[in-house]
């Protein structure tokens, strides 16, 4: 008999509840859980490709190790022998910096990867740190950190409730939302429209979302900073600026004209090649609107201009009073987050502290570029890089110039990837880890409930038992970070658990501002329930929390993992609400509008203006059938319109002897790709478009699907120089190609 069992997705940021039909071990179905306080049934194909990808037969079923030069399957024990016998000797002769750690996006999407990778670098020490963000949204930690001082206080746009939303690079209708989680996105933005609100969409591709706007404006590439700044000087100049009670939390306002003086809308139209009318037509639209937000996403952050841009939009938030007010873009209050703070001055943030060894980049966040892992890895010398740790990435194809990077990897000492993939990074290492497939898997999303457009809390257990042989990711990630502390066999993974929990509850009730201040954390560790270490992990987090029932010292019927069982589908705890001043944390304790680093930035985006615009320029996209590099083995979701294909409006292909169907050759800094063309007025001129995520042609990999139709990387046509200077953020989009046509 089939049963069902509730499971959020894991699959993209929006995460959608599901009710998967399950026979035996297998997952036969996947639909929208109607029930879901949150997602109430929504659903894409990927959700409903869940039992495909989840039944994947090209998933590992037990580690790999290294012998002889291959990888062989081996056992869990074996597995961790070898890392315990090659990471700590490492250590021990070369420094904490020999080890390197990589950490991919899905860590975002599991529990393991939210509770054990802080743990996994504190026993390490190392300051070799790369992630998924900067080749995403660190611009906006930079941004967030230096006005309100704190890199996670990202504001969201109020989705259920705006006026007025204007959209710069995304592409929710296809990626269902990026640090802004809101499943059905596509229902927020046809009901904004329906109540009589306006949406404005710029991107230089007209994309699904833009259809469904307004207004759309299509600008050059990399020039948004230009365009926002332009809104802002308007707002200024025309004195439409309202910032309200906002006014008395910040600081930088009289100064904010003068320092974006140059950057009238006559001074960016060229740059931005739009109409010097429009923009301030945008701009007093913008502050007419009864209530507005501003929101940017990758086109807006994996550019030149970055973090310029990603600043620019919560000024412009701020500038019209929109900030942390209902409509506008507000900060969401996450359950297993910390509980507020009184306002007060905070310890603020800087980027710098310290930097790569190879470049000099700046620490961003205790973050390095991952534009510069290759070259950390490369450059003999004290510190380099030679062990490395990656867990959910995929860098060799998610980052610039995996050539070079994977020729980097192939000279690593020692490597261990915590993957369900044999693919093209974790090809490089000595040992795969593999996580169960997500059926097998709790869920909490302990990022995405930070970013949410509705306060909420849900967790779902593993919908399947774990298979015979298989270990739970956290646990994985458990004997990882014993393996590398020279504690492999003389500890369980259950001592990583309660070492953060003694840790936590150390912390809590020495805070004299706890309402557990002075309690006895022993006691209060022994009220903790879950049937597992991260169970209990979450259960201290949910108590400890903003709604949590602080062990009995708040009022009844407040929040605790047992309570949240209780409730499967989930517990709405309402729309989101004020928190200003309460979140921020700089060290004047107030919004500080125009920060030095930002200040020091304009004088180079200036000078931008005067830059002679490159003749053809690549942007990506997203296909909603796909994700970043690891869903084209899924024959579900392959085919159609998700397909590796550069696209380009037809006036420049006439321009180049270009032909829809027909092929070219794309020539930038970095290296030169073979690409089918298509020939579309979806891209505007001067502009061409290439998704990313492609190009699993490799040997050694294990990808039968993905391998059948490789697409080429368009990463491969980067370097590695070009970043976002404040946030060490890679340029991904707006940079010049050449196109040639081939037979
Ligand atoms: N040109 C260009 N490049 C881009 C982008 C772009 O827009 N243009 N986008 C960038 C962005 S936004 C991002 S976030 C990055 C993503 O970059 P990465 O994080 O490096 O790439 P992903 O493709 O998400 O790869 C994730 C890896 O995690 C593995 N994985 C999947 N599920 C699990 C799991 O449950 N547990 C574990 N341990 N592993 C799992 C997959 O097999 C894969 O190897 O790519 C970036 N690269
Ligand atoms: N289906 C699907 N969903 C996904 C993913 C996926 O790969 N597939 N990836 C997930 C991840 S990791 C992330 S980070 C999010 C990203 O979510 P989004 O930010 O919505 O991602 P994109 O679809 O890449 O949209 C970026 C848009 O910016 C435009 N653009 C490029 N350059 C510029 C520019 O200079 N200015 C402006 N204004 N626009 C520009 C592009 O044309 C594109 O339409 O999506 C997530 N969801
Ligand atoms: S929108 Fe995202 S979270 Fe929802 S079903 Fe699709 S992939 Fe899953
Ligand atoms: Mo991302």
């Amino acid at each position: 008999m089939p049963r069902t069992a509730l499971r959020i997705c894991p699959l993209c940021e929006a995460t959608c509840g599901l009710t998967l039909t399950i026979e035996g071990a297998a997952v036969t179905g996947a639909r929208g859980d109607r029930d879901d306080v949150f997602s109430k049934g929504f659903i894409c194909p990927k959700g409903a490709a869940f039992g495909q990808l989840d039944a994947d037969p090209d998933r590992l079923r037990t580690p790999l190790v290294r012998r002889d030069g291959r990888l062989r399957e081996a056992t869990w024990e074996e597995a961790y022998d070898a890392i315990a016998a090659a990471v700590p000797p490492l250590v021990r002769e070369y420094g904490a910096q020999s080890v390197g750690v990589v950490l991919g996006n899905p860590n975002v999407h599991t529990m393991a990867g939210a509770l054990y990778p802080p743990l996994l670098l504190k026993a390490l020490g190392t300051r070799n740190l790369f992630t998924a963000s900067t080749l995403d949204q660190m611009p906006k930690h930079v941004s967030s950190g230096l006005l309100f001082g704190d890199p996670f206080a990202i504001p969201v746009p109020d989705l259920d409730r705006t006026d007025f939303l204007l959209l710069l690079g995304a592409n929710p209708i296809e990626s269902n939302g990026s640090l802004c989680t809101a499943p059905d996105f596509p229902g927020k933005l046809k009901a904004l429209r329906a109540r009589g609100g306006t949406l404005v969409v710029v991107d230089p591709r007209r994309t699904r979302t833009a259809a469904l706007a307004d207004r759309h404006l299509a600008p050059r590439p990399g020039s948004d900073a230009l365009l926002l700044a332009a809104l802002a000087h308007t707002l200024l100049t025309e004195k439409l600026a309202a910032p309200g009670a906002l006014e008395e939390w910040t600081e930088g306002l009289g100064e904010l004209e003068a320092a974006l003086g140059s950057f009238t809308p006559e001074a960016v139209a060229p740059a931005c090649d739009l109409p010097a009318d429009e923009i301030r037509t945008l701009a007093r639209e913008l502050a007419a609107a009864p209530t507005a937000a501003v929101y940017g996403r990758i086109g807006s952050c994996t550019v030149e201009y970055g973090t310029p841009a990603s600043w620019l939009v919560d000024v412009l938030n701020i500038l019209t009073g929109n900030l942390d007010r209902p409509g506008g873009a507000l900060f969401p209050l996450p359950a297993a987050g910390p509980r507020p703070r009184p306002a007060g001055p905070g310890k603020g943030f800087v980027i710098g502290r310290w930097h790569s060894r190879v470049s000099g980049h700046p620490e961003v966040k205790s973050e390095l570029p991952t534009a510069a892992l290759a070259e950390e890895i490369e450059t003999p010398g004290e510190g380099r890089i030679r062990a490395l740790i990656a867990i959910a990435a995929n860098p060799v194809l998610s980052a610039p110039d995996g050539d070079r990077l994977d020729r980097a990897l192939a000279g690593l000492d020692f490597m261990v990837s915590v993957d369900p993939y044999l693919n093209e990074t974790s090809r490089h290492a000595h040992v795969i880890l593999p996580p169960p497939p997500p059926s097998q898997s709790a869920h909490h999303d302990f990022a995405f409930n930070g970013f949410a457009v509705r306060n909420q809390v849900r967790y779902t257990r593993a919908a399947v038992p774990l298979e015979a042989g298989r270990l739970d990711e956290c646990e994985i990630h458990a004997r990882l970070v014993l393996a590398v502390s020279g504690m492999h066999g003389s500890a369980g993974p259950e001592a990583v658990d309660e070492l953060a929990v003694q840790g936590a509850l150390a912390k809590e009730t020495a805070d004299p501002g706890s309402p557990l201040h002075g309690q006895d954390p022993a006691r209060l560790a022994g009220l903790l329930t879950g049937e597992s270490g991260p169970e209990r992990r979450l259960d201290l987090m949910l108590r400890l929390g903003p709604y949590g029932d602080r062990f009995g010292a708040a009022a009844e019927g407040q929040l605790s993992l047992e309570r949240l069982l209780a409730h499967p589908h989930g517990i709405d705890l309402g729309p989101l609400r004020p928190r200003l001043p309460g979140v921020l944390r700089t060290r004047s304790g107030r919004i500080e509008l125009l920060p030095d680093p930002i200040a020091a930035e304009l004088p180079r985006l200036r000078a931008a203006l005067a830059d002679r615009p490159a003749a053809l320029v690549l942007v990506g996209r997203r296909h909603l059938r796909s994700n970043n590099s690891w869903l084209h083995n899924v024959p579900a979701l392959t085919g159609g319109s998700n397909r590796c294909t550069l696209q380009i409006h037809p006036q420049d292909a006439g321009r180049l002897g270009l032909t829809d169907g027909g092929r070219a050759r794309i020539t930038a800094e970095g290296g030169s790709l073979e690409v089918p063309v298509e020939v579309t007025d979806a891209v505007r001129t001067g502009v061409v478009s290439l998704p990313h995520g492609w190009g699993h042609d490799r040997a050694g990999t294990r990808l039968a699907v993905a391998a059948s139709v490789p697409g080429a990387n368009v990463n491969q046509l980067l370097n590695g120089t070009r970043l976002d200077r404040l946030s060490g953020t890679a340029v991904l989009n707006g940079f010049p190609v050449e196109l040639t046509p081939l037979p």
